[in-house]
């Protein structure tokens, strides 16, 4: 196939583009910088950008491109579904929404349709599950969460990152290994960021790729075993972060433990109740009993 350039839009290496190995792409993309930048013959990369759709939107606007309302749509549609309906999203993200809506004239009408965020039967499962089967850490105020599910990893990171929980990790089994889904909250991304620093070490350690955002990253790694992940990952994190985990498993409350007491001490007294049934005498006077119960 002959062709003058390849575009390479929203994937920073050449993994996550693999089979495809172009030599001196161009480079659109607002995910953390990886091996693609330095083969890029031009790019425009910036992470602060909403999603690789605004900047293809910044391109047509600096170039004096019309947007027809054909192309407004998908751009507008990916820019919405990347920032969670522009949920925090950068002055300039929003300003770019704005004169997306404006461009789409009659096909405004297909919007809805194609944002329509009612979750799939399984994406609710994937939710579930990845809560119930999450393993826990915790050090000071900032919690970890790992855990596994067969597809919707993004779903059930979501689901553990509503729950409160800092970094969550979605392991699922790929046919050459595992995939590690991430998304960390605001409070991790200040300490390390998942795109730049984690995931490639992931990577870097059971062979694979990985990369993403400061806050959302997916790493494909050639290791089938999700307990070493998780053992290299929470060492990782400790040495990194300078903070100790600890599991955090279920504890009962000392008011539980309390209420355990006294069911312990009402047996007690029912067993005493029937010696004294049995043989009168045995435990003193009966009515003392009586009194307790
Ligand atoms: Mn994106």
């Amino acid at each position: 196939m002959t062709h003058d350039a390849v575009v390479v839009l929203d994937a920073p290496s050449a993994e996550r583009i693999a089979p495809v190995d172009p030599s001196s792409p161009i480079l659109v993309d607002h995910h953390e910088p990886d091996n693609l930048a330095s083969r890029a013959v031009a790019s425009l990369v910036d992470t602060g950008a909403g999603a690789t759709a605004e900047l293809v939107f910044r391109l047509a606007d600096a170039g004096g491109w019309e947007l027809s309302p054909e192309a407004a749509l998908p751009l507008l549609v990916g820019l919405l579904d990347d920032t969670g309906f522009l949920m925090g999203a950068a002055p300039r993200s929003v300003t770019a929404a704005v004169d997306l809506v404006r461009a789409l004239n009659d096909r405004s009408a297909d919007l809805p349709q194609l944002l329509d965020q009612s979750r799939a039967s399984g994406e609710q499962s994937a939710r579930a599950l990845g809560t119930l089967r999450a393993s826990g850490y915790r050090a000071g105020d900032l919690f970890v969460a790992v855990t596994h599910v067969g597809g919707y990893e993004t779903a059930a990171a979501h689901a553990l990152r509503d729950a409160g929980i800092d970094l969550a990790v979605v392991c699922s089994e790929q046919a050459d290994g595992l995939r590690v889904t991430m998304r960390a909250s605001k409070a991790f991304v200040e300490h390390r960021s998942l795109g730049g620093d984690i995931l490639p070490a992931l990577a870097e350690e059971f062979g694979g790729d990985g990369g993403g955002h400061a806050s959302a990253g997916v790493a494909e790694l050639h290791e089938e075993s999700i307990d070493e992940v998780e053992a290299f990952l929470i060492a990782h994190l400790e040495s990194e972060l300078g903070l100790t985990f600890a599991t955090v498993a279920w504890e009962q409350s000392s008011g539980l433990k309390w209420l355990g007491s006294i069911h312990r001490c009402r047996i007690l007294l029912i067993l005493l109740w029937t010696a004294e049934e049995a043989c009168p005498g045995l435990c003193g006077e009966p009515t003392f009993f009586g009194l307790l119960w």
